[in-house]
């Protein structure tokens, strides 16, 4: 069966872009696949160094994964510093790739300028070989994410193809995989910027574990363009191809289609937003029980880590013999 590895950090909380553009497409395939899901909490020691806020955020985050209904009979979820080969393989890939490579990153440029009077974790710029490492250690073949993360799969395989060049073929050169619809969900404040964590105000963000009210009202509020017509053009209407692709992909029809129903832009906004209430409504429910039985997401945390230490130490062990480290 196609193996298929994605993951997701615990910084802050999970917004709309993050479901639509990824985490609903690890569920929605996921009996089509051997699914691997990580919380990559060392990744997010990049951004973070308070003690105690990545363990809380990891948990919270397990919680969401199984409320969007990943199935741990089915699914793998585990904790990235649960498995050690992470950070072991990691190294190996810095080895493999160069210095001019990382520096052409756009995340390492844009997250650096951004933390410009704030500590530049080196972390930061070497993040892509531990990402490659979190991909190539599972042999997968596809990796769904959204669209911001293309540059960093292209790095990966351009390094599991220099290292099997080297060394002859030990990994897996794997491909993105990326949504139809909501690949790059954007800020409803500021359309032309994609919905993230890291924007300065919270006003253009839905959260997954957004109230109903509060998720109406941002939508009410969604910045749009200037004419009135409902059109789906994503260069000369960013504002209005958003809340299009938005509700398209809550309720599965074709931005262009939902465009068609529509003559002013109130009416949209809102069908928009009862649209996303509606999607997240089982989920939050789910949240809430889950998050009720903490020993419970402990357990499955451990079979989730127990399982992905299985595949993940015998690639490690592949690497090292590749290369020609002298055994123990
Ligand atoms: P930030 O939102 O601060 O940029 P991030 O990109 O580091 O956070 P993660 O939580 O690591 O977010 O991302 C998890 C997944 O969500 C990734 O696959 C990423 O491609 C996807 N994703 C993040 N933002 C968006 C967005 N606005 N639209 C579509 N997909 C997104
Ligand atoms: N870089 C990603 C998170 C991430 C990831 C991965 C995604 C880390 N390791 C492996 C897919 C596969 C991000 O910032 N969204």
């Amino acid at each position: 069966m196609n193996r298929v590895l994605s993951c997701i950090q615990p910084t802050g909380a999970v917004h709309l872009g993050n479901y639509l553009g990824a985490l609903r497409h690890w569920t929605s395939g996921q009996h089509e696949c051997d699914g691997f899901y990580g919380i990559v909490d060392l990744h997010a020691l990049t951004v973070t160094d308070r003690p105690g806020v990545v363990g809380q955020s990891t948990l919270e985050l397990a919680a969401v994964l199984f409320a969007i209904g990943l199935d741990p009979q089915v699914s793998t979820v585990f904790v990235q510093s649960h498995v050690p080969e992470h950070s072991q393989l990691s190294w190996i890939m810095e080895c493999t790739v160069s210095f001019g490579e990382l520096s052409r990153m756009t995340q390492f440029k844009d997250k650096s300028a951004k933390r410009e009077t704030e500590f530049i974790a080196a972390g930061l710029f070497t993040y892509p070989a531990l990402m490659a490492a979190d991909i190539l250690l599972y042999d997968a073949h596809d990796v769904p994410v959204g669209d911001d993360q293309r540059q960093h799969i292209e790095i990966t395989r351009d390094i599991a193809m220099r290292f099997n060049s080297r060394y002859g073929d030990t990994f897996v050169v794997p491909r993105a995989v990326m949504p139809k619809t909501g690949a790059r969900v954007m800020d409803l404040q500021d359309p032309t910027s994609k919905m993230s964590k890291s924007a300065t105000t919270d006003t253009g963000l839905v959260y997954l574990l957004d109230d109903p009210a509060a998720i109406l009202k941002k939508f009410k509020r969604a910045v749009t363009d200037s004419d009135s017509e409902v059109r789906f053009d994503r260069e000369h209407k960013p504002g209005i191809s958003n809340l299009l692709e938005i509700q398209a992909a809550a309720t599965g029809r074709s931005p262009e289609d939902i465009a068609s129903g529509y003559t002013q832009y109130g009416p949209l906004k809102s069908d928009t937003g009862e649209a996303v209430i509606e999607l997240l409504r089982p989920i939050q429910a789910r949240y809430t029980e889950l998050m009720s039985d903490r020993a419970e997401l402990s357990s499955l945390l451990r079979a989730g880590a127990s399982k992905a230490r299985g595949i993940a130490s015998a690639t490690l062990q592949r690497a090292h013999e590749s290369i020609g480290l002298l055994p123990l």
